[in-house]
């Protein structure tokens, strides 16, 4: 587990760096008569928005020069992974920011600068602390970014004293971030499409049992997503763009067989992974406006854009396939967004597209929609890529959750495709945090016996 997964891990850095201050500070005068500083309020203590200014007010029976360090922690809790948290030292009259695994700072008030970090930015010209009587009062100005979107967060203060007494964590707010984008989604290509097409009558592909025995007759399906995993979102996760979402420059390693840029990346586009991850960086991005879906495998951002392996823009009015032999942001050529399991479309009751899945061995070939393979072996027994498979129609899926139903149904009547290698029979999905992680495992419930590939067309070998 990566630190900023641990409950405490956060708050640990946090209190180290706060410790390391109290040493850089003037001698902590002893004395029994202290008073213990108050968290007082935020204002406003309710609201939403991704950019607002906050004013914490907190007490110091012995004056507001007693106080040394005020902080003030957005997050859905006060122990959950992906909070933004901001400090002021009243001693030296600075603030500092923290984001993921580390403080920065520190830095003047009302300096001309924005603090940026994953979940938040703080934006210096406007935030400065200032105390009379028993008083200190802070306004800060702050931006809350992914991961902090769509969330319902708390507001918490704390104080501290220069003799070290403390207030404790106070929550004294709440403050709901609005999703990016308006997440309202255009259809995914035009409904005779292959990811929209019902394969239920199909006919079984003749090599099907070689196929399944190579994937793992006796593995069971596994739900490659749900709410956290690892410290971060469990799954790919996307966001929606308006079309003037402006464009910015993206220079990929595989320049060969990728679409080229400008990409319309939000500056807090959601990683594949969280912004630390170390597995696939996939961004995808929907125009919802211009329908189209940007894609991009290994996604790093650089100074004024981003640097990624390879990218792909679908047109999502159009059956157009990526030319025979490309890669998209997937393995197989194939777009990633339409074949997600996302929560939304679980609550209504059915999931009308194809699913992407990955196996751990793929044949030198690929099956259209695919245009695009990933491996050495001309071992027939394997799968190419964009082969479909469906779960057997006589499988008994009424003992499992009602998500877990509509996963299966969908795969009975739209079926999965091969699209990268990976773990066997890992069905792909949209992180959220109101999957339940445990009725989702129930899908293991399913294993490879349960399904027959079908046969959609030919294997293109090069
Ligand atoms: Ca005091
Ligand atoms: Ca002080």
């Amino acid at each position: 587990m990566r630190e900023r997964s641990s409950p405490h891990g956060w708050r640990g850095r946090a209190v180290g760096v706060a410790a390391l201050l109290l040493l850089l500070s003037h001698a902590a005068p002893a004395s029994a008569g202290n008073y213990r500083p108050y968290a007082w309020s935020i204002a406003p203590s309710a609201g939403s928005g991704t950019d607002a200014v906050f004013y914490t007010s907190c007490y110091d029976p012995d004056g507001w020069r007693d106080m040394r360090m005020v902080r003030l922690l957005f997050n859905t809790s006060l122990t959950s992974a992906g909070a933004v948290c901001l400090a002021y030292d009243q001693n030296t009259n600075r603030f500092y920011v923290f984001s993921g695994t580390r403080w920065r700072g520190p830095y003047r008030p009302r300096a001309n600068l924005d603090v940026n970090t994953a979940a938040g930015t703080l934006h210096l010209r406007d935030t400065v602390g200032y105390g009379y009587g028993t008083k200190l009062v802070v306004r800060w100005h702050v931006a809350l970014r992914t991961p902090l979107r769509g969330k319902d967060l708390n507001a918490y203060i704390h104080a501290r004293d220069d003799r070290g007494a403390a207030s404790g964590w106070k929550r004294r707010g709440s403050w709901s971030v609005p999703p990016l984008g308006d997440g309202s989604l255009p259809p995914m290509f035009p409904p005779d499409n292959p990811w929209n097409t019902d394969i239920s009558t199909a006919p079984v592909h003749p090599n099907s049992s070689n196929y399944v025995a190579s994937i793992g007759a006796d593995t069971g399906l596994h739900a490659d997503f749900g709410t956290v995993w690892d410290g971060a979102p469990n799954g790919i996760p996307y966001c929606t763009v308006p079309g003037d979402q402006a464009k910015v420059p993206i220079s990929f390693y595989y320049p060969d067989e990728s679409d080229p840029g400008p990409y319309p990346i939000p500056p807090d586009a959601p990683i594949e992974g969280g912004p630390s991850g170390t597995g696939d960086r996939h961004i995808l991005i929907v125009d919802t406006d211009n329908k189209l879906l940007y894609e991009v495998f290994d996604a790093h951002p650089v100074p004024g854009g981003w640097s990624a392996g390879s990218g792909a823009i679908f047109d999502l009015t159009s059956n157009a396939l990526r030319p025979d032999g490309w890669t998209s942001a997937d393995a197989a050529g194939l777009p990633i967004f339409p074949g997600l399991v996302r929560y939304d479309e679980v609550q209504t009751g059915a999931i009308n597209h194809a699913l992407r899945f990955t196996v751990p061995r793929t044949q030198r070939g690929y099956i259209h929609p695919a245009t695009h393979f990933a491996s050495y072996s001309d071992d027939a027994s394997l799968p190419p890529m964009g082969l479909r498979l469906r779960l057997k129609a006589d499988v008994d899926i009424s003992g499992y959750p009602q998500p877990v139903r509509v996963i299966l149904t969908a795969l009975k009547v739209y079926g999965m495709f091969v699209a990268d290698n990976g773990g066997a029979w890992y069905i792909s999905g949209a992180p959220d945090m109101r999957w339940d992680d445990d009725e989702l495992h129930e899908i293991g419930g399913v294993s490879g016996r349960d399904f027959e590939a079908v046969d959609t067309g030919p294997i293109h070998v090069p």
